[in-house]
């Protein structure tokens, strides 16, 4: 299987306590910044992926305002919460991109959620790497190339994995096909977590 260049997989990055520490900040920042349902843009079609953010700048999406990064909340209107220092850190140490993460997009995917072949593209900055976190059931990762008709490679995602997307990567197709419900007993139910760190602006504009 030919890797693609700038993916790299880090699997069992995070041990079993480790996990359980990085799901308790999951956990305060999602009770301050409610999960949310994301719609398409134009149709309103809703996710089957919960979502919620933290850091300065959160990923949205509506009917009418489309995909954007925002500071606040969709719902309550209120600021998200910090980013929590273990993924600023995480940031440190996985990547060698000096400005630190701008947003944590945190991805819920109760059984039967999946996130359909896609490209990161709302973001301003492509030089900067994205790195995700798995937390709770295995899920199937698909990456292909930067045509939607590329060949695409399926990964299993386990909880505590990391997986750095940089260079040609950071713009490739990707998704998640499935989750594997009862696969991890992290999460005390079935379902998944996901976390990506990135940066939207370009370092040095305000905004
Ligand atoms: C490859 N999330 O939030 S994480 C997303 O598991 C997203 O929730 C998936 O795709 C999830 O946009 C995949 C791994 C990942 C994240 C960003 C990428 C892979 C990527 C950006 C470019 C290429
Ligand atoms: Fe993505």
């Amino acid at each position: 299987m030919a890797a693609i260049e700038g993916f790299r997989h880090l699997p069992g990055f995070y041990d079993r306590s480790a996990q359980r520490r990085l799901l308790a900040a999951v956990q305060k920042v999602i009770a301050a910044a409610p999960l949310f349902q994301p719609r398409m843009p134009r149709t309103g079609q809703p996710f089957s992926v919960l979502m919620s953010n933290c850091g300065r700048l959160g990923w949205v999406s509506d009917k009418d305002g489309g995909y954007r990064y925002q500071a606040r909340h969709p719902e309550t209107g209120a600021v998200w919460p910090a980013m929590p220092r273990a993924l600023t850190k995480l940031w440190q140490d996985v990547t060698d991109f000096s400005a630190l993460p701008e947003a944590c997009l945190i991805n819920w995917y109760p059984p039967g959620a999946k996130m359909g072949l896609h490209v990161d593209r709302d973001e301003a900055d492509f030089s900067a790497p994205v790195v995700s976190v798995s937390l709770g059931d295995d899920a199937w990762f698909r990456i292909g190339g930067a045509k939607r008709r590329d060949p695409t490679q399926r990964v299993l995602l386990g909880s505590g994995d990391v997986v750095v997307l940089g260079g040609p990567a950071r713009l490739a197709h990707h998704g998640i096909d499935r989750i594997l419900p009862g696969t991890s007993d992290l999460l005390g139910k079935p379902g998944r977590i996901n976390l990506t760190l990135r940066r939207v602006t370009l370092p040095g504009s305000r905004r």
